[in-house]
């Protein structure tokens, strides 16, 4: 018998499994504790990390245990983006942002169609949007709060129907929603939801046919289709109001005057869009009133208004659309007496009074002189000389005004004094464009008999060419810029991209041609301030580089980075092809379309201007659509891209700077 020791006890507890295992676990617990402790910070650290990295790769291997997880995360962060849905690389979320903050968007290439995404806009960027009194600065019927309630609803909604079996839309990051163009079906638009009759018939003869030629049959079908998803958003949330804004599905009032609706008659004429635009019609006939006490910009509301009526008249033969822009044209015709008969901005159009803005009795040059086309255009359908009379009035003021600069105009001009003011800045810009557009136009209008408007046409563009174009330091590329008190000034605004398209035109009526050799150049550097940006799309404002060497030719500084979906580089465009039948203006104009499409685009209908051309990722929605992306971008991209050069010939009409064409008057016999 061997006395206990010791050793014996412990070889016999070890005999025991459930003690055998405890205390050796134990014991080995405490040496991998020591081990542990023993081990770097860094060593430690990586160990950990593997850890948690083999966890998440074994618990993600495991659908049944990733679903319910993915489910909550959809609802409670917005932020799932389901992939197959969309076109490989279309979005994707971002690793690494921080708490509580859902991921960013990683742009690849997208389809043409896919809408961007886009974070609704806050109370405060509403506010600062809004134009016009404080009376009409309503922002739609629901508040923003409303909006992302709505939203938010939405994607829960849409969760359910998930669980039903029915994919309708994607939910992106923060709350936004994308949806697959083709996924959902329309809700009911304004009139269907209010029980509205149907689209009276369209009254005149369809002068317009639809286009079915072979080769851009392709390109006329999606500008269609943009100008339906375009229309698509503003029947939605904004029916019968003044602009869209797609973002938060309501809409924004500038003047109360269905603005969208009135600027994008003609369009839909011109597209063939028959029942949209019968339905349009129908609002017209029943819901637009000018008397209505409300100021309105005079040049704004005849552009786009009175231009937009009188054009649709014109396309439709429908007296309804005279006798809306007699009404109209009669209550502007306040804006006049003013003692130097250089006219008011603003009128109210229900009290029959004008003024000039808050701050001074000056008016802009360009607003007072490109009204013209409308006025007179009136006169000529009524038969009554009071609206040519008080525009050509106008326009022999500022023709014999001095103060000139070999042709080019300042900025303001003084309702009292008929002076220029603000004398020493010249752009061809903003506030001075279409002054030069207007001169061309009017003489075109006119049957080219009024000389003093064509000698001053031709004085101003000498005056350009003078002192305004440069060519970059880099690729020498040819721009208009600025001259402020006899400095120059490397800019340009988009803006000015409506010149080539008018120097064109002169050409095409007679006009020397070199004007044709300036065109093609700028045009060429309109389509630049596209292509050199990373979305493809131009800036508001272009700098340009005058120093030679490798640099880029066009800066953008940060203030100019937006985009308002505005007309001019594809209105010149237009011009450019139809006169020299080069395809690659079309080329160009198509790659704009798509970029459009691409980013700005927005979900359940409408576009957006953006804020960043130079941010693919995360371009920046506004939620504004301009009534001229209907009225005139839209348009152009049409015209552009059709083969019929009888589709509003140029020897027939002449474009109002809305792009309302306006028939060219008869010569008189000489
Ligand atoms: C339009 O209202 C007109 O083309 C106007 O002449 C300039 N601004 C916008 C478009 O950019």
């Amino acid at each position: 018998m061997y006395p206990p020791s010791r050793k014996d006890f412990i070889s016999l507890t070890l005999s025991d499994p459930h003690s055998h295992n405890y205390n050796n676990g134990k014991h080995r617990r405490q040496s991998c504790w020591r081990k542990w402790k023993q081990l770097s910070r860094l060593q430690r650290s990586l160990i950990l990390f593997l850890l948690a990295l083999l966890l998440i790769l074994g618990l993600l291997s495991y659908p049944s245990i990733t679903k319910p997880w993915r489910g909550m995360s959809e609802k409670e962060a917005w932020m799932e983006v389901r992939l197959k849905n969309i076109p490989a690389g279309v979005v994707k979320p971002r690793l690494g942002a921080g708490a509580g903050e859902a991921p960013a968007p990683v742009a690849e290439p997208r389809g043409p169609n896919i809408p961007i995404l886009a974070k609704p806009p806050s109370k405060k960027k509403h506010f600062l949007n809004r134009r016009g009194p404080p009376s009409l600065q309503k922002s739609g019927n629901v508040s923003d709060t409303i909006v992302e309630e709505k939203q938010a609803q939405e994607v829960v909604q849409e969760d359910e129907g998930e669980q039903e079996g029915k994919e309708k839309k994607i939910v992106s990051w923060r709350g936004a929603m994308i949806e697959a163009d083709q996924a959902t079906e329309p809700p009911p638009s304004a009139n269907e939801k209010e029980g509205a009759a149907p689209p009276a018939p369209v009254n005149p003869a369809d002068t317009v046919p639809l286009e079915v030629s072979t080769g851009t049959i392709d390109r006329l079908e999606a500008v269609r289709e943009a100008f339906r998803h375009a229309w698509k958003g503003y029947k939605d949330y904004a029916w019968g109001h003044d602009e869209l804004k797609p973002i938060s599905k309501s809409f924004g009032e500038w003047f109360g005057l269905g603005l969208t609706l009135i600027d994008s008659l003609d369009t839909m004429w011109i597209l063939g869009l028959k029942e949209e635009f019968a339905e349009a019609r129908n609002w017209v006939e029943k819901e637009l009133t000018f008397d209505k006490n409300v100021d309105v910009n005079l040049f704004e509301t005849t552009i786009r208004v009175l231009g937009g009526l009188l054009s649709t008249y014109h396309l439709t033969g429908d007296d309804l659309f005279l006798e809306k822009a007699k009404d109209l044209g009669s209550r502007l015709m306040p804006a006049f007496k003013t003692p130097s008969k250089i006219p008011f901005s603003d009128v109210n159009i229900g009290k029959g009074t004008a003024h000039p803005p808050r701050w001074t009795s000056d008016s802009t040059l360009a607003e007072v002189t490109s009204i013209q086309l409308e006025f007179r255009e009136l006169s000529h359908l009524t038969q009554d000389p009071q609206y040519q009379e008080v525009v050509n009035e106008v326009m022999r003021l500022v023709h014999k005004l001095p103060g000139k600069h070999d042709g080019l105009v300042p900025m303001f001009i003084n309702t009292n004094s008929g002076q220029f003011t603000h004398k020493g800045i010249f752009t061809l810009g903003a506030r001075a464009d279409s002054y030069y557009e207007y001169l061309l136009k009017q003489w075109i209008q006119g049957g080219k008999t009024e000389e003093a408007l064509l000698e001053d046409y031709l004085q101003a563009i000498e005056g350009v060419k003078k002192h305004l174009v440069r060519e970059t330091g880099p690729s020498r590329l040819t721009f208009v810029g600025e001259l402020s008190h006899n400095r120059f000034n490397a800019k340009m605004d988009h803006l000015v991209c409506f010149l080539p398209g008018t120097l064109a035109l002169g050409v095409h009526n007679g006009l020397p041609e070199d004007h044709m050799e300036l065109a093609v150049q700028l045009m060429e550097t309109c389509h630049q301030m596209y292509k050199q940006m990373e979305t493809g799309l131009s800036p508001e404002i272009a700098h340009f580089n005058l120093q030679a060497g490798d640099g880029g030719d066009v800066v953008v500084k940060p203030a100019d980075r937006h985009n308002l979906l505005r007309p001019e580089t594809v209105e010149s465009l237009f011009y450019m092809y139809r006169f020299t039948k080069d395809s690659k203006y079309r080329d160009w104009g198509w790659e704009i379309l798509q970029s459009f499409n691409k980013y700005t685009k927005v979900s359940g209908g409408g576009y957006t201007s953006i804020n960043n051309v130079r941010d693919p990722v995360n371009p920046g929605p506004r939620d504004k659509m301009e009534s001229f992306f209907l009225g005139e971008t839209l348009k152009y991209f049409y015209l552009l891209f059709s083969d019929n050069s009888e589709l509003l010939s140029l020897d027939k009409y002449v474009f109002n700077t809305e792009a309302h064409p306006l028939p060219i008057w008869p010569s008189p016999p000489k």
